[in-house]
């Protein structure tokens, strides 16, 4: 029988309550879904995200089933699989004669861009549906930028609050008198601090099989595939929710910025993939936080600290990637043209914050924000690494990177490329940042205490020249004025050797 409709799901798109899936009958519409070459190679993506996608789009295959769906279900290595989103849903609707095609907007501008012209060439009615799973839609977001001269997330998200009634007090004000307690959310980790371990689902039999495919079609992509720890069901990424909500977060909010060198998850809730892929409802997540708070089982500085990731940063940097669309990634307000170097696919370097940070990259296909912000991506901002390859090497790295959210936190947050549109200072710091808020430097071969000479750490010589090289664009910040104050007051033979110091780590950074 032909079909009323053939519904097409992307691999971020695992929502029962998708807008494309909402009217679908069983007995009238048929749904597919597809592995394909060209999704998982665009980039050179971990294999554990690769897996994880794909693993997870079998299991919501099998619960669309359940509820008594027709689902066509293209594998990577079925012979008859074209390799694209397009040949799928061409040589499906060919094949069930399907009149319409309908679908919610892929996350991505890439995608999006693409299937708004699929109509014509598949012709037939392709309908696409407004993506409602953020708490922010594309147009409500350019509502509140519109006039405003400068976007700072912190005003976005006290309206989000607001719109939301997320930790208002009964007169609508903010809990606790105060909309943003980060104040408090910098501890280094005292010693001894016992951090909860965490537990893992079992690999079942779909995710084994999926293991085995990743393992012989992406050998040759950069990071480990085991031991495989990520959720792939609703049920069992709800467990790992529910594992932070009872464990993890209560230390969340003091321990937010802390590094250790043995402990990469820290107090973090590395639910990231869940929720962008759909195994998790934003809205669930944020109303689970303020549940803890309510009950009294968790400090205002945790959930609030908690919430705002989610309800402030997450939709913030979602709107923003619309609002910029399709040329934010091409701005190059640095004049950043150093090539990445070769330890950032091996973890080979001696600087050890970025080895255990890179290296947690490649073991986990996770590190957490600090570690992405303030030791990746502050090396390559003060290298002046080349935007276009940070980019490409973050949405490659970890489980959770899906354009959108990669690239307003690695263009505008970590490089400062788009010159202040995300953000409103660029994030940069020296080695005394790192040392204070991790025990990376403990066991480094360079001395974070010097900053010129054989041992000097890095990022002291890089942050002074970062500042020096890049004067003429960014003094006239207020929040550097401090910074460019202790600039100037360096003797002309102190700025010297500073900025010689930087350009012989910079000659052989491939050596670092
Ligand atoms: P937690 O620290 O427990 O935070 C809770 C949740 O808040 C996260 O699960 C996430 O959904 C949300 N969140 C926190 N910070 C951000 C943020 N800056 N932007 C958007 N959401 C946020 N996050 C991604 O989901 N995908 C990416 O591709 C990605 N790339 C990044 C690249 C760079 C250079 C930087 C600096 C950050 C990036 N982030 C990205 C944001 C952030 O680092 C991760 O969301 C976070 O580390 C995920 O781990 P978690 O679930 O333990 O987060
Ligand atoms: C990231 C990814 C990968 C690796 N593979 C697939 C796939 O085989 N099929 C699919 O539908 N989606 C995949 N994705 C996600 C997409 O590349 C893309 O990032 C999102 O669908 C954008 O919304
Ligand atoms: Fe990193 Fe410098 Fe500390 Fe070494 S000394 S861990 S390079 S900050």
């Amino acid at each position: 029988m032909i079909p009323a409709s053939l519904r097409l799901v992307l691999g971020d798109q695992l929502s029962p309550t998708l807008s494309s899936l909402r009217d679908a009958d069983p007995a009238r519409d048929h749904i597919l879904l597809a592995e394909v070459m060209e999704e998982a190679n665009y980039v050179p993506h971990h294999p554990q995200k690769i897996a994880f996608i794909f693993s997870a789009m079998r299991h919501f295959a099998e619960e669309l089933r359940k509820r008594g769906f027709t689902v066509h279900y293209s594998r990577l290595d079925d012979p008859a699989n074209s390799g694209s989103l397009f040949g799928e849903a061409q040589r499906i609707i060919a094949q069930l004669e399907a009149p319409r095609l309908i679908l919610t907007e892929p996350a991505e501008w890439r995608l999006d861009h693409a299937m708004r012209r699929w109509g014509d060439s598949l012709s037939l009615p392709v309908e696409i549906r407004q993506d409602d799973r953020f708490l922010c839609s594309r147009a409500a977001f350019a509502r509140w930028a519109e006039g405003k001269q400068q976007l700072r997330m912190e005003f976005f998200y006290r309206a989000m609050r607001r719109r939301h009634q997320v930790l208002l007090d009964a007169d609508g004000e903010p809990e606790g008198g105060q909309w943003n307690f980060d104040a408090e959310n910098r501890k280094a980790l005292p010693k001894g601090l016992a951090i909860p371990q965490r537990p893992a689902p079992a690999p079942d039999a779909i995710t084994r099989e999926v293991l085995d495919l990743v393992r012989e079609r992406f050998a040759h992509h950069y990071g480990q595939l085991e031991p495989f720890r990520w959720a792939v069901t609703r049920a069992d990424a709800e467990a790992a929710l529910d594992w932070f909500m009872n464990h993890a977060l209560p230390d969340f909010g003091d321990y937010q910025d802390a590094m250790a060198e043995h402990e990469p998850l820290l107090f973090h809730s590395v639910i990231s993939p869940y929720i962008n892929v759909g195994l998790l409802d934003p809205l669930q997540v944020i109303q689970a936080a303020e549940k803890q708070y309510r009950k009294g089982r968790v400090k205002l500085n945790a959930a609030e600290g908690f919430i705002r990731q989610i309800l402030g940063w997450r939709e913030y940097v979602h709107g923003l990637y619309w609002l910029e669309m399709p040329d934010y990634g091409n701005s190059n307000a640095l004049d950043a043209d150093r090539p990445l170097p070769e330890f950032f696919w091996t973890g080979n370097t001696s600087m050890n914050c970025l080895r255990h940070a890179i290296g947690d990259t490649l073991r986990q296909a996770y590190a957490h924000h600090i570690q992405r912000l303030m030791v990746i991506g502050n090396f390559a901002l003060l290298a002046g690494l080349t935007p276009k390859q940070v980019q490409a090497w973050y949405l490659a790295v970890y489980a959770d990177a899906f354009e959108w959210v990669e690239l307003p936190n690695t263009h505008g947050m970590a490089l400062f490329a788009d010159g202040g549109r995300m953000a409103s200072k660029p994030y940069a710091a020296s080695g005394k940042y790192i040392q204070r808020q991790s025990d990376y430097c403990r066991g480094c071969t360079y001395d974070v205490a010097q900053s010129t000479g054989p041992r000097a750490c890095p990022f002291n010589a890089l942050y002074w020249d970062f500042l020096a090289r890049n004067q003429r664009k960014l003094a006239g910040n207020p929040r550097l004025a401090m910074p460019y104050r202790n600039w100037a007051r360096f003797s002309a033979e102190r700025q010297a050797a500073l900025r010689d110091q930087a350009q012989n780590y910079l000659n052989k950074i491939d050596q670092l």
